[in-house]
């Protein structure tokens, strides 16, 4: 099942490749060793128009009222990280809190909390669906990621962008980090954030402060708390479990958990 999914995905990724050849096709024209040609082109960071099309069109998540915002949010999985990397970040106010944006990128970004809330914001009140069964409704503030990702100059041959978080979690060889990845069209949909705040206050630790990724079409598990970390990736192979997550290296879980 995972796999017919990911198929799927992956025809739709081809889709996105063959635009970015569309667009680029006047001067390919003129390129008689169509290899040298994709050789460059993957160097090259995501063209202004691919960008365009990767934000515009996509189906928005559903936002609600302020009046719908449930008056407890749950916490669940990682809710106080006990790592000596993130005790001693929270215990300064996050203050020496740095974002590294790396992997398939023209400009590597170590980001610290105060950057990114000075890059324009978004507020969005949406329905958080667990595997688990329990839903709540809450109001998310943080910078569009495709923002930090564009700040970025993520590469033409990136696929996915995975995020790296600061909790561990057991696994076969000991423990591991919890990590996350999308695909292009959820990193520059208009909804997915990397989220600072909740409900109008700064995201507090049991919902993954100091950041957060809203990632409005899928399911709980795919919004990562206490980013540390993100890379854009050509493929998912070899980072971590390589099933692209840690519940889905961990249990199984879809890859693409659909809403
Ligand atoms: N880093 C990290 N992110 C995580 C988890 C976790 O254990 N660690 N749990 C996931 C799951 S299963 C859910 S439902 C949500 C819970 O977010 P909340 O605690 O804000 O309700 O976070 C997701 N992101
Ligand atoms: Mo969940």
């Amino acid at each position: 099942m995972s796999r017919l999914r990911i198929n799927r995905r992956t025809a739709l990724r081809a889709g996105v490749g063959g635009f970015g050849g569309l667009l680029l096709s006047g001067c390919d024209a003129v390129v008689s060793a169509p290899g040298a040609r994709r050789l460059v082109r993957s160097a090259e960071s995501l063209s202004f128009g691919l960008q365009r099309a990767l934000l515009s069109g996509q189906r928005l998540a559903r936002e609600f009222s302020p009046a719908q915002i449930s008056p407890t949010f749950r916490l669940n999985g990682s809710v106080n990280p006990q790592n000596a990397e993130y005790v001693a970040l929270r215990e300064a106010n996050f203050s020496n809190y740095r974002l590294i944006v790396d992997g398939l990128v023209g400009s590597p970004q170590s980001l610290s909390l105060a950057q990114l809330m000075l890059l324009p914001s978004r507020s969005q009140i949406t329905r958080h669906d667990c595997v688990e069964g329990w839903s709540a409704i809450g109001k998310w503030t943080g910078v569009p990621l495709h923002l930090v990702l564009a700040r970025a100059n993520v590469l033409h041959a990136a696929r996915f962008i995975v995020f790296e978080c600061f909790d561990l979690k057991p696994a076969a060889a000991g423990v591991t980090p919890y990590y996350e990845s999308i695909d292009l069209f959820d990193a520059f949909h208009p909804q997915t954030m990397l989220a600072y705040a909740m409900n109008d206050a700064p995201l507090a630790v049991g919902h993954g402060a100091p950041l957060r990724l809203r990632v409005e079409r899928q399911l709980g598990y795919k919004q990562a708390k206490y980013i540390r970390r993100i890379r854009a990736v050509a493929t998912l192979e070899g980072i971590f479990g390589g099933n692209g997550g840690y519940w889905e290296d961990a249990a199984g879980y879809e890859w693409y958990a659909g809403i």
